[in-house]
């Protein structure tokens, strides 16, 4: 292995001179800013879902697991992220109100991501972007996209907005306390603090406006709320859930579904459109979310990844309690298991939204339509029996 490592090694070189140098030069980067970022940058041989020619691939990723979204939700952290979160508020205060005036984005989401991403800063992020970014260009599963990331590090270099030595990432290459990957910091990088820099690193400010900057590009409506917690009576199925079953939510109103803390819907909210959640079908909490929950996932596409970023943030600003119905404990699938179940739904004529191996809301909606139609009643979530019987149709 160590002497395929070290042809692979070469390789590598060669390829950071005849392809991506070239690339580099087309964008705008200069010889000497292209040698101080790599050279002596060497492939990281232990990032996952590595494809290294000569060797087995990694097969991680088909083993992975889809878990259930209660895991995401454990108490503490929520906790810890709220009082941490409302602390940081009153510290920010000021700019955060500015970044709102500027943005529409209130500042617990803006918090409540900078907590997710980085605990509030305090995450180590240790690896040099060069070498994570270069390494994923040459050796990963979406080397084309690694590579663009390492031409935008590169024109980030090149225009000065950072030393070499500062870009310092994730094992992903996302940079810094917001995550960005390159060409975002391109995009959105924004300055807080006026000192004319976007300092992702080591400014708090920066930081803040940078992802207020991202939200507001990617459409926040001001004035709108992520969504609400909701009862979902019987007589409503949770079929219904999901982005294509959008519809006002004065209508879902008045099929019944209330507010879990006994307020009407906002009646600016209640005139627009709104989308039925429901992670873990019967078995969790049930939502109803706007458009700027969509939103918060451009910034990482997971609706468990959404509700967390709204849940701390109400109990940020509004000191709200937990989740009004609790997580219940569910089976965890192999992906490759969900993808199977997922296939024979599709071959009998239900939208799962793609055989991806993800419990998504299309899936969620399509077991709550087999149950209906096999006489269950409805939960929208998948258990180790179903699978085994959908397996035998
Ligand atoms: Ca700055």
């Amino acid at each position: 292995m160590a002497q395929n490592r070290n042809a692979v090694a070469a390789d590598f070189q060669v390829w950071l001179g005849s392809t991506v140098w070239p690339k580099a030069q087309r964008a705008g980067v200069s010889r000497s800013t292209f040698e101080t970022a790599l050279s002596g940058v060497t492939p990281k041989w232990d990032l996952p879902d590595l494809v290294i020619p000569g060797e087995r691939a990694d097969t991680t990723q088909r083993q992975a697991e889809f878990r259930p979204p209660a895991g995401y939700f454990a108490a503490g952290s929520l906790n810890t992220n709220a009082n941490t979160g409302r602390q940081l508020m009153q510290r920010h205060a000021q700019t955060l109100a500015r970044i709102e005036r500027q943005t529409g984005v209130p500042a617990q989401i803006i918090v409540a991501i900078w907590g997710r991403e980085s605990s509030f800063g305090n995450a180590r992020i240790p690896h040099n972007a060069f070498q994570i970014l270069s390494t994923k260009g040459f050796l990963s599963t979406r080397a084309s996209y690694f590579t663009n990331e390492l031409i935008a590090a590169l024109q980030m270099v090149e225009r000065g907005y950072a030393s070499p030595a500062a870009m310092k990432s994730s094992w992903a290459g996302a940079l810094g306390q917001p995550q960005f990957m390159p060409s975002n910091y391109l995009k959105y990088a924004a300055d807080g603090n006026g000192d004319g820099r976007a300092d992702i690193w080591g400014s708090a400010d920066d930081t803040l406006a940078s992802i207020g900057a991202y939200l507001r590009d990617h459409g926040w409506s001001a004035g709108r709320d992520w969504g609400f917690e909701v009862n979902v009576p019987n007589t409503v199925s949770c079929a219904m859930e999901g982005p294509h079953q959008a519809r006002r939510i004065s209508d879902w109103a008045a099929m019944g579904i209330t507010r879990v803390n006994g307020r009407s819907f906002p009646a600016a909210e209640a005139r627009e459109n709104g989308f039925l959640l429901m992670p873990a079908g019967r078995y969790g909490p049930a939502f109803v979310v706007t458009s700027n929950f969509t939103v918060l996932k451009a910034y990482n596409e997971s609706d468990v990844y959404a509700l967390f970023v709204g849940h701390v943030g109400d109990r940020m600003r509004y000191g709200v309690g937990g989740f009004n119905s609790g997580w219940s404990a569910l089976d965890s699938f192999a992906r490759s298991d969900v993808r199977a179940m997922q296939q024979k739904l599709e071959a009998q004529g239900y939208d799962v939204g793609g055989a991806d191996g993800l419990i998504g809301n299309k899936t969620r909606g399509a077991i709550g339509a087999w149950q209906t139609r096999n006489g269950m009643a409805a939960t929208c979530y998948p258990n180790r029996a179903m699978l085994a019987a959908i397996a035998q149709q």
